[in-house]
């Protein structure tokens, strides 16, 4: 029925709009179908998000490459490319599985090892996804030759060191995270270019590159418009503002991809996300062994899974300083649609780079606290912030260019309950007690301040 009606969407068989108005109950009917495991209330939003976009999303097949595809936004958005009938290859060094090692941590949710976890899709779906164990960093030739093999219409990038208290822990992981980050994402340009091939690349950048004092009014998405001393007007990238060594990688990739688009006319989509919550799409709830990970961990676990865990195990929240960071956030599931939205909708050669801001929606940490301390009754203390931050800030983004594509995101209020019973609750017999506390510091006075705190 998915492939009939996928076939039908792209345009084989009937102009699209004709198909969307005739078809429209039938794929009604079949989502509701594929949508069996969900709990009510997600269901709803699932269905309208999917309902909303279903026009937007699906494009011609194409042959894609998703770099760090074992990872946690790259796994269900590998399932989800897959699901949408393209083919799709797997890259990933499996580092983050070796960092749980040498942390000594876990992900909440047991997750299988990648070659059965490709396997049971095939099982599930009738769909091939391939892996392809290779290190970005350190595996150029391999890469250069894997790409003029394959011959893909699109990379996506995830293959990065994504956790900023990782990134400051010590001077080993900051200049890990340095190397990794910045010659995984140059060895892919430079492998592009000499391939002579036209590779639409699709990075995951993060919204931490503007900066998170107080903006003073709308974030664009990714330039600005200013007049320069003389009267000159320009079109100039925003200043960046890293928060963390890892952030100040994204702010570094996005001179890389300037300087490649400028140079080689490489077709760029660099989006920035914001923190993703969550951890089922409609593709990982088809079967247990196609789980995504949940870090719940001070290193690797953001804000609001953190919660979500500790609410399910009766821990009051871990609220680092007052709690008024605001930051922006986005729901798993919509970022699997946005990366199948920016790849369906590719910059045209000779555009410079695409940037969209990757977010549903700006939320303070104490507001989330309370909303679930609310719903849950768990507590919450507020810990020596172990950051360098601004305690308080406000934060208004530009998300208007996926929005424009049909983006309707699932929202923090509408999906949180789910998420507490479903995962959080379920696997909390998982949970290691003793990897809840943050222990990496932006610097000495921060770790100073931590080892004299009574709330810890
Ligand atoms: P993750 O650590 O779960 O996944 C990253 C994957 O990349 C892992 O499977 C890892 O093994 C792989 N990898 C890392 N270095 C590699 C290398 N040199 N060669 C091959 N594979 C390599 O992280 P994630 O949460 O899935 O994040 C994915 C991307 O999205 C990151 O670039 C991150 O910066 C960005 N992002 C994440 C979030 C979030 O909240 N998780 C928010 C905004 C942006
Ligand atoms: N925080 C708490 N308590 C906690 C954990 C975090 O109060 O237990 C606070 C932090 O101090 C911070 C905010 O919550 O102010 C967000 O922290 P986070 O760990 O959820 O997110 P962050 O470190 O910014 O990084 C995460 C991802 C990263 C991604 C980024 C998007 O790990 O890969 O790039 O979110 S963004 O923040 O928009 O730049």
């Amino acid at each position: 029925m998915r492939e009939i009606i996928i076939a039908i969407i792209r345009g084989k068989m009937l102009n699209l709009s004709y198909t969307i108005l005739v078809l429209f109950p039938v794929i009604a009917v079949a989502l509701r179908v594929s949508m069996n495991g969900l709990t009510l209330q997600s269901r709803r939003s699932h269905t309208m998000s999917m309902m909303t976009m279903s026009a937007a999303t699906i494009g011609p097949r194409k042959k894609v490459v998703v770099l760090g595809g074992d990872g946690f936004c790259g796994w269900p958005t590998s399932l989800h490319l897959s699901e949408q009938d393209h083919d799709v290859i797997i890259v990933d060094n499996l580092s983050r599985r070796k960092i749980d090692i040498e942390l000594g941590c876990d992900s909440l949710t047991p997750i299988a090892s990648i070659e059965d976890r490709c396997q049971v899709w095939r099982q599930i779906s009738g769909k091939r996804l391939r892996f392809r164990y290779l290190d970005l960093q350190h595996d150029y030739a391999e890469l250069l030759q894997f790409l003029k093999d394959e011959k893909p219409d699109a990379v996506v990038h995830f293959a990065e060191q994504r956790a900023a208290p990782y990134s400051m822990k010590d001077d080993r992981r900051k200049r890990y995270t340095i190397d990794n980050n910045l010659s995984g994402t140059h060895n892919l340009l430079c492998a592009i270019v000499e391939s002579q091939l036209d590779i639409h690349v699709v990075h995951l950048g993060t919204m931490g590159v503007y900066g998170y004092g107080t903006s003073g009014g709308e974030i664009p998405e990714g330039y600005l418009d200013v007049i320069l001393p003389g009267g000159r007007s320009s079109k100039i990238l925003h200043p960046a503002n890293p928060g963390s060594v890892y952030h100040l990688t994204k702010c570094l990739d996005a001179l890389v991809f300037q300087f490649y688009n400028k140079n080689d006319g490489v077709r760029v989509t660099d989006l920035h996300q914001g923190i993703v919550w969550g951890t089922n799409t409609l593709e990982t709830i088809r079967d247990e062994r196609l789980i995504n990970r949940f870090d719940y961990d001070g290193d690797y676990g953001t804000v609001l899974n953190r919660f979500l865990m500790q609410a399910a195990l009766n821990i009051p929240l871990t609220v680092y300083g007052t709690g008024g960071q605001t930051r922006a956030f986005i729901h798993i599931s919509d970022t699997a649609r946005c990366i199948s939205l920016a790849i369906n909708n590719p910059p045209k050669a000779g555009d410079k780079v695409e940037i969209f801001n990757q977010i549903a929606e700006t939320l303070r940490v104490r507001d989330l606290a309370n909303l679930i301390n609310d719903k849950t009754g768990c507590g919450i203390r507020n810990l020596e912030n172990p950051r360098k931050e601004d305690a308080e800030n406000d934060l208004e983004v530009s998300n208007q260019k996926f929005c424009n594509l049909g983006l309707s995101p699932v929202t923090v209020e509408a999906g949180l309950l789910d998420e507490v019973v479903n995962i959080a609750g379920k696997y909390q017999q998982r949970c290691d007690r003793s990897k809840v506390l943050p222990n990496s510091f932006w610097n000495k006075a921060r770790a100073d301040a931590a080892a004299t705190d009574k709330a810890r």
